[in-house]
């Protein structure tokens, strides 16, 4: 099987990755020790947010409910319905269940939703109003008692108005206009008026993901969603200029997007080459896609499908669309990515918006070990057991025994105890 690279992206250097490290820490660590005064310097520094509040109040809300156009609200509970619908099927998917695996040893499972999640949607470039439903509306479904909300400022009005409605209509408890690395913190550590939170989500750019890398362990993350990335598998029964259009759709998300294109097929991957080119001639949002693909983008030949998927599976893109001819074939096959898009009349996009999948998904190759952002990722899945005086008696020789073995002397007694307790009562 082979491959080769018609367009290669430049690799992205250890100390690139290192100095965002740093610079991540290093305000985490402000906000930890310098609280409130902290928050308040880096919302002014990044954001230009001067006012004394970050919390949107019930007016501003009703404001915002007031002024925006019927279409909008009725576009934004059609996409809330679908994703709310999809995410009521997947938690109908799990369950909590009871099993008696042997004579008096009952074990079981419960569901039990986190008690305070914040959702982070991210606004630098784009106000993503979507996010607020995939986050906000998604933990509500799970049941979790207490949400947060958070999104830069727009401007010195505060959060952009759609996006300030969406969280508010998805169910949001209580919603805050700060952006970035301090609002991920605030919500972590408890700042400006929040309590803190047990987990934080959401999608957001390099500096968002990596805050949540650092985050994790004080609090849960759903995932590392960080820079968009799209992936198509395409033959040549595909379309050139609808492909090329999908890859500039995710490029546009910013510069440091990646979009790759596998193809069995040289003659494609020119044409889909040519297509870019042109389309970025006239695309509005060509200088943030086209470097994005400058910098980023890739396509790469590949002499069959089984090698098309394998690329695939190192990769384990976000987003993967598929245009062949056999796309039941890589349905069945692809292992590693975040959210698939089969056949040329479903695209990224429609997922992003509220087709009813999560849009944040795992991207940097996250995709090998978890899928996307889903009511499990609200939900504890804990554990019970309970056994009869007999069955108690029963294991704690065997349970003793392997105590004994690593020398765990303390935990040895506590089944040798039982043994004594529950041995037969004459009669
Ligand atoms: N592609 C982003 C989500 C999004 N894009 C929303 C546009 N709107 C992460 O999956
Ligand atoms: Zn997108």
């Amino acid at each position: 099987m082979a491959r080769y690279h018609l367009k290669q992206a430049k690799p992205v250097l250890p100390a690139d990755r290192r100095a965002l490290e740093d610079r991540v820490r290093a305000i985490l660590d402000d906000i930890a020790t310098g609280g409130d005064d902290a928050v308040r310097r880096y919302a002014r520094e990044f954001d230009r947010w001067t006012a004394p509040d970050f919390r949107v109040t019930p007016d501003q809300i009703r404001r915002v409910e007031r002024a925006l156009p019927e279409t909008f609200k009725e576009d934004f509970a059609w996409c809330h319905a679908r994703v709310t619908d999809f995410a009521k099927a997947q938690r109908d998917s799990i369950g909590e269940f009871e099993t008696e695996v042997e004579p008096g040893i009952v074990l079981g499972q419960k569901l039990i939703p986190v008690a305070r999640a914040g959702c982070y949607i991210p606004g630098g470039k784009y106000p993503l109003i979507s996010a607020a439903i995939m986050s906000v509306a998604t933990a509500k479904v799970a049941g979790v008692g207490h949400v947060i909300g958070a999104a830069p400022p727009r401007d010195a009005d505060g959060i952009y108005p759609q996006t300030l409605y969406a969280l508010h209509a998805s169910g949001a408890d209580e919603i805050y206009c700060i952006g970035g690395v301090q609002a991920l913190a605030s919500m972590a550590y408890g700042r400006v008026g929040m309590t803190p939170r047990d987990i934080i989500t959401g999608p957001g750019n390099a500096f968002v993901a990596e805050a949540k890398r650092q985050l994790f362990g004080t609090v849960g993350i759903d995932l590392l969603a960080g820079p968009t990335e799209i992936m198509v598998i395409a033959d040549e029964t595909a379309d050139p200029a609808l492909v090329a259009t999908d890859l500039l759709g995710q490029a546009e998300h910013g510069p440091d997007s990646p979009a790759w294109l596998v193809t069995t097929s040289r003659d494609f991957g020119e044409k889909v080459l040519a297509e870019i080119a042109l389309q970025l001639e006239t695309l509005p949002t060509a200088a943030v896609a086209g470097k994005a693909w400058e910098v980023f983008g890739e396509v790469i030949v590949v002499d069959s499908d089984e090698e098309a998927a394998a690329v695939s599976d190192e990769y384990a893109p976000e987003h993967l669309e598929v245009q062949t001819a056999r796309d039941d074939w890589y349905l069945q096959r692809l292992t590693n990515y975040g959210s698939l898009f089969l056949g040329e009349q479903s695209t990224v996009a429609y997922g992003d918006k509220g087709v009813g999948t999560n849009h944040t998904l795992p991207t940097g190759r996250a995709g090998r070990y978890t899928g996307g952002l889903w009511v499990g990722k609200f939900i504890k899945t804990v554990t019970w057991q309970r056994l009869t005086d007999e069955a108690s008696r029963r294991i704690a020789p065997i349970m003793g025994r392997i105590c004994h073995e690593e020398g765990m002397l303390a935990h040895e007694k506590t089944a040798d105890v039982r043994f004594a307790r529950y041995a037969p009562k004459n009669v």
